[in-house]
């Protein structure tokens, strides 16, 4: 069976983010501006709040309702125009987990057990993990194939993730023959498809990290964004030319992603500007640049969220829209796998 050619699919952009905290400004650059920025070009965008993926690790219900619609409010904040894109939470259309069953007869268990994030969360008490933190890939391909989509944009870390969905599709298509699903396109572009920890350069920003002061969240205000870049760990030498040079230096480049990043322009011309500077100059310069971008996103987000009715009728009419691409996706694979639909 040969690869199906994603030209014979139509071009449509699906990807989510997860209800699991409060968002951060790894979320905000490594999804939610290139979402806002890939609205309006030739594919159809579908974002989704990934709830049941929140739920593989325990989350407080009265909490993870208010985080489902705070994350939805973030996605409209950042630009995610819902006139001009289907948005909506995953729990709301079942097609994705439906789909996810079918694909956890497709994928193997030796796949799931090689995610790296599997063995980051489930640690070293992976025994006692939930079987949903194992399967968490296959629910991810559901949401990814469940639109036949064809391009998915996340940050780095969701790569091993998209390679699976990848060979899900593949597997599925050939073991049944068919090209129903697309080989998906991963875009992981920019400079901040990998946003660090303000506390150590080796780990991932991430909303569920113990410590507040490692990440920029979404509702942070403009001092305490401050604070946290004028107390985010660097070295102590002067910034280099070029890219070139902060290559063994993880925390000075980190800032500096974020500053070129959040300014959209190359790393290279952010160096031009504070080639020989120490961080007293630097910061406080990234510090301005972070609070001009992101005070309209906290007050936006908060004007969203003053009225959650609001919030609901978007994500309720999204999940009609999704839900009619979705399900005859769904019954065509249900159809080709054999099983037998009476309605
Ligand atoms: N630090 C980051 N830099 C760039 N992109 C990032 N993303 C997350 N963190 C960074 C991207 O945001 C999208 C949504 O991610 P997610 O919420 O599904 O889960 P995650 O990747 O596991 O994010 P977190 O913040 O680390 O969540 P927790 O702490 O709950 O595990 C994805 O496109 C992701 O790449």
């Amino acid at each position: 069976m040969s690869e199906p050619q994603n030209s014979t699919f139509r071009p449509r952009i699906f990807s989510g983010i997860q209800p699991s905290g409060g968002l951060t400004l790894g979320n905000y650059l490594g999804a939610l501006k290139r979402f806002a920025a890939l609205q309006g070009g030739e594919a159809e965008t579908i974002y989704c709040v990934v709830d049941l993926h929140a739920i593989t690790v325990w989350q407080d219900p009265e909490q993870l309702k208010t985080r489902i619609r705070e994350a939805a409010a973030a996605f409209m904040a950042a630009g995610v125009d819902p006139a001009k894109s289907v948005l909506f939470n995953q729990s709301q259309v079942s097609a994705h987990a439906e789909m996810a069953w079918l694909f956890n007869t497709v994928a193997r268990v030796g796949w799931m057990y090689r995610m790296t994030q599997f063995k980051d969360k489930a640690g070293k008490n992976s025994e006692n993990a939930s079987l949903g933190l194992l399967a968490y890939p296959a629910l991810m391909a559901a949401d990814i194939l469940t639109y036949q989509a064809t391009a998915v944009p996340v940050g780095e870390d969701q790569k091993q993730h998209l390679e699976l969905t990848r060979d899900i599709a593949a597997k599925f298509n050939h073991d049944y023959g068919v090209e129903h699903f697309p080989i998906t396109q991963p875009l992981i572009e920019g400079v901040a498809t990998r946003v660090m920890s303000l506390r150590d350069g080796s780990k991932k920003m991430s909303k569920s990290d113990p410590s507040d002061a490692s990440r920029i969240n979404l509702t942070d205000d403009a001092d305490t964004i401050a604070q946290k870049i004028r107390k985010a760990r660097t070295d102590a030498d002067p910034l280099p030319g070029s890219a070139e040079g902060l290559k063994d230096r993880p925390e000075a480049r980190n800032l500096v992603n974020i500053y070129a990043a959040l300014s959209d322009e190359s790393v290279d011309q952010v160096l031009a500007r504070y080639e020989g500077q120490g961080f007293g100059t630097f910061k406080p310069a990234l510090a301005e640049v972070a609070v001009a971008s992101m005070a309209p996103i906290t007050k936006a987000m908060s004007d969203y969220m003053a009225d959650p009715a609001e919030i609901d009728r978007v994500l309720a009419d999204g999940a009609d829209r999704a839900e009619a691409i979705a399900r005859p996706i769904l019954n065509r694979t249900k159809d080709i796998m054999g099983l037998l639909r009476t309605r």
